[in-house]
């Protein structure tokens, strides 16, 4: 499939989709209230039918790491399959770049000021509105099972079964309405097992279902599964080109503590490399991580980390040999993490198609947020930057969704607000109008050029904090970006030409040729920081 991930245009109209559009269809009540399909095959047209809903999300997975989108590490088959029996959004974002607030935006379709989920540390407000409790209120039966991370109790579900907090990726502990219940096994298959298991024995299968499968991996710290322990080990990955970036004219950037070179990328957590005699500051945390496996799991885990340790210590690397023996070894243990997942969406998908359930499941898959795969030598997400505003979203409409036919590339700007209006069209439930968002499934129908927006909103708050990102927000448009950092020690604006510079390197916010350019992007930043009520950015106005 060609690569063609950026959809720029020189034509700039700062104006938004006006949210009125929704093209809303109605299933009547008896219909959405669980009676089975096949009661309404005859007197209803298929669309009028209630479709069911499987949405997966992994943390933190690139797009760069998913072969219809980028086929330099590695090749993700399943995932591909999705889009290729459907669309691939081309320019997806998420509106905060983390994820507890990526996770109560899709959840709720309003930018993260409005849910309260601002950080990490914040606790979701559950009694909130959220997509899941309106399925259930339409007659949808709902489930969750994987990576919560919202504090409170999942609320709106019939079934939830999810991991404590980050989760571990060995034998895992899970929590349920009754308590907490530990897992054998690697958590990929585990979630993929559970989700399995209650679509085919648990749920009621008179009613329409929308399922959430959210994967832990591939979180820090990037631990494969055992079948996949020696996979990449030979491989040798190319460097991105700005690798070594010097951040010049990008305090913000410069400031940040989530380099691959640097001792943030530790020696034991990250590159499992388990011995006293290397300087480390979370050994703990690998050792912790390393005795919950047993003995099985652990042997076949220190047959290959005990000789990458050996070779590291007999190869006494420094400098930007050590540095790019750090990016080998997190891509390589990554790509493992991303295997598996590969693996168990063709295990769902496989299921699905077997049981004859494509012709009404609408299926979806992204990730809470993109992430960095070396690009300005780092890893994790946060920035207003491509890599980690980014996220990738692929798209598998039902078969008997006659009316969204598109196939291929979507290319306008679509962002996880829009996610919970989406799904609520789908299943004739009515969107509510404080949702930010608005529904995604016009530009799903074929030969339609629904007027959309022209520029996006993004909202970063988590400083002070692990990684050291400062707190931002900014506008994008298809061709440019502006970025504010603000507070604390900071107060910066950036502003980059994607077209000219889409590796975002070169800030043009006090070149002279781009005046015009940076008023009009100045009029659409404070343009939607009212639209959405955004009260850091509103007082500045
Ligand atoms: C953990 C990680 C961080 C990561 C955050 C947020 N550290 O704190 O590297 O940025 O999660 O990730 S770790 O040492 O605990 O792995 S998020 O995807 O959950 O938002
Ligand atoms: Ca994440």
């Amino acid at each position: 499939m060609p690569l063609i991930l950026f959809n720029f245009t020189l034509n700039q109209k700062l104006i938004d989709m006006l949210p009125d559009k929704r093209f809303l269809f109605f299933v009547p009540i008896a219909s959405a209230l669980g009676l089975p399909n096949s009661v309404h095959a005859q007197d209803k047209k298929v669309e009028d039918k209630p479709f069911n809903i499987i949405y997966i999300m992994s943390d933190d997975h690139s797009y760069q790491t998913i072969s219809c989108y980028d086929g330099r590490f590695i090749q993700t088959p399943n995932i591909d399959r999705i889009a290729s029996d459907g669309v691939r959004f081309t320019n997806s974002f998420v509106t905060n770049s983390i994820s507890g607030p990526s996770r109560a935006t899709m959840l709720t379709g309003k930018f993260t000021h409005k849910n309260g989920m601002t950080t990490n540390a914040t606790r979701f407000d559950s009694t909130q509105v959220t997509f899941p409790k309106l399925l259930q209120q339409a007659g949808y039966q709902t489930a969750i099972f994987g990576k919560w991370h919202l504090k409170s109790e999942p609320s709106g579900f019939d079934k939830w079964d999810v991991l404590v907090g980050q989760g571990f990726y060995f034998n895992p502990v899970f929590i349920v309405p009754e308590g907490r219940v530990t897992r054998h096994g690697y958590s990929t298959d585990i979630i993929t097992d559970l989700s399995l298991e209650w679509l085919d024995k648990d749920r009621d299968t008179t009613k329409p279902f929308c399922l959430l499968i959210h994967h832990k991996a591939p979180h820090r710290n990037w631990m494969g599964n055992i079948p996949d322990m020696d996979l990449f080990e030979d491989s040798v990955f190319p460097l991105p080109d700005n690798f070594y970036d010097d951040y010049k004219g990008r305090p913000a950037a410069a400031a940040q503590e989530m380099s691959i070179a640097k001792q943030e990328m530790d020696y034991a957590f990250d590159l499992k490399l388990d011995s006293d005699s290397i300087k480390t500051r979370l050994r703990p945390n690998l050792r912790n991580a390393l005795k919950r496996m047993d003995s099985v799991q652990r042997k076949e885990w220190d047959r290959v980390y005990d000789s990458v340790l050996v070779d590291f210590q007999e190869s006494k690397l420094e400098g930007k040999e050590l540095a790019e023996w750090k990016y080998q070894r997190y891509m390589k243990d990554y790509l493992k993490c991303i295997k598996s997942v590969d693996d168990n969406i063709g295990r769902v998908l496989d299921y699905l198609e077997k049981n004859g359930l494509l012709e009404n499941t609408m299926i979806v898959y992204t990730s809470d947020q993109g992430f960095y795969m070396g690009e300005h030598g780092w890893f994790d997400k946060r920035f207003m930057y491509e890599e980690s505003f980014r996220t990738p979203l692929l798209v598998r409409m039902p078969d008997n969704a006659t009316k969204y036919r598109k196939r291929g590339d979507i290319g306008k700007m679509v962002q996880n607000i829009d996610y919970a209006p989406t799904i609520l069209e789908l299943a004739g439930v009515k969107v509510p109008e404080e949702m930010d968002g608005v529904s995604m499934l016009p530009l799903l129908e074929e030969g339609k050029e629904p007027k959309w927006r022209e520029s996006l909103y993004y909202q970063y708050f988590e400083y002070p904090a692990e990684h050291a990102v400062r707190r931002h927000y900014g506008v994008r448009t298809e061709r440019y970006k502006l970025i504010r950092f603000y507070g604390h020690d900071i107060e910066n604006w950036e502003l980059y030409d994607l077209l000219e510079d889409p590796s975002e390197m070169n800030n043009l916010y006090d070149n002279p040729a781009y005046n015009k350019v940076k008023k009009s992007l100045h009029k659409e930043l404070d343009r939607l920081a009212r639209k959405y009520k955004d009260p850091v950015a509103m007082k500045r106005q």
